[in-house]
């Protein structure tokens, strides 16, 4: 018998045509205003047009799926985009469990994928020993070409002030980005937010913007330890604009390498979606 898998992520507009629609669905069906849909479309342009977000998407439950074998059938269930979690779960054997492409559980992003797909799920995997080891070695490759006064930053998506209240998302970074830190052997790191949203709430910071503004140190290497690919917050929100603030204070800039379709944390992932599904 196969047993289903949804592997469960933020997703991206297919075309530029269809960047509107996308983004009134992030803002829950409040239609952005023609002026912020510009501007969305402007970031995409500079990365490019549209994001690689979803070929590495793909890639990803590609290697899910050759780790996993034939006895399990993997598809992709979106958040934001078709074909949506619930198209995936529709067409799923009745056996299907699911996993999100986000290592760090908070009520407010995990919490939904695992809410709308109704059957077992994955909901955290930033303990993975796998993907610690990714980081700690992106990171030593990094700071081996950088000065020896190199401050590094572990950043993850921000949330309203509100939503953290009572949510594990803040322990499970700080529990993350000090593994990957005492792997690597860090002395100066810290924790920062990034691509807060535009709304008048109260956001998680401080921002990679402000820790760049006050930093005391030759240069800064930012470690996105929320993401796991090259998409819109990470080449735009750091590789331009926090790229940017480093460039003006004549601080040298560096990202780590993003997990994109890494075989040996994938493979990793898939035995704990195994073991779940047992
Ligand atoms: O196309 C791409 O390459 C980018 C895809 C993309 C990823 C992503 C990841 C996360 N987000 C999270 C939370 C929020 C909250 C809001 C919000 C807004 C946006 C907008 C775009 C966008 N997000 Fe996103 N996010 C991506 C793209 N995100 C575009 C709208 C314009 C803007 O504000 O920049 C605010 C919603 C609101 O207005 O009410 C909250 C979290 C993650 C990481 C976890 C995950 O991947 O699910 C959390 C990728």
């Amino acid at each position: 018998m196969t047993t289903g898998v949804v592997v469960m992520a933020y997703g991206t507009p297919a075309t530029p045509d269809d960047i509107e629609a996308y983004y009134t669905r992030i803002r829950r069906g409040r239609p952005p205003s023609p002026e912020q849909v510009d501007e969305l479309r402007s970031r995409y342009v500079t990365i490019g047009g549209i994001s690689p977000l979803r070929q590495i998407t793909e890639a990803q439950r590609a290697r899910i799926a050759e780790a996993l074998g034939d006895d399990f059938e993997v598809t992709l269930g979106y958040k934001h985009t078709s074909p949506f979690i619930e198209d995936a779960v529709a067409a799923a054997p009745s056996d299907t469990v699911g996993v999100v492409l986000a290592p760090h559980y908070s009520k407010a992003s995990v919490g939904e994928y695992v809410e709308r797909l109704g059957r077992p799920t994955i909901e955290s995997w930033h303990d993975l020993p796998e993907w610690l080891d990714f980081h700690a070695e992106a990171v030593r490759r990094e700071l081996a070409n950088l000065p020896a006064r190199t401050h590094v930053v572990f950043t993850a998506h921000s949330l309203p002030e509100r939503v953290l209240v009572g949510d594990p998302y803040e322990a499970e970074l700080a529990t993350s980005a000090t593994e990957i830190a005492r792997r690597a052997q860090l002395d100066d790191w810290s924790i920062a937010w990034q691509s807060a949203g535009r709304t008048p709430d109260p956001w998680r910071g401080p921002d990679i913007g402000e820790v760049i503004a006050e930093l005391d140190a030759d240069a800064v290497l930012v470690c996105p330890q929320g993401f796991t690919a090259d998409h819109l917050e990470v080449l735009y929100d750091l590789d331009i604009v926090a790229r940017e603030l480093a460039d003006q204070r004549g601080i040298a800039f560096a990202r780590t390498q993003m997990l994109n379709d890494d075989a040996t944390v994938l493979s990793a992932l898939a035995e704990r979606v195994r073991s779940l599904s047992t």
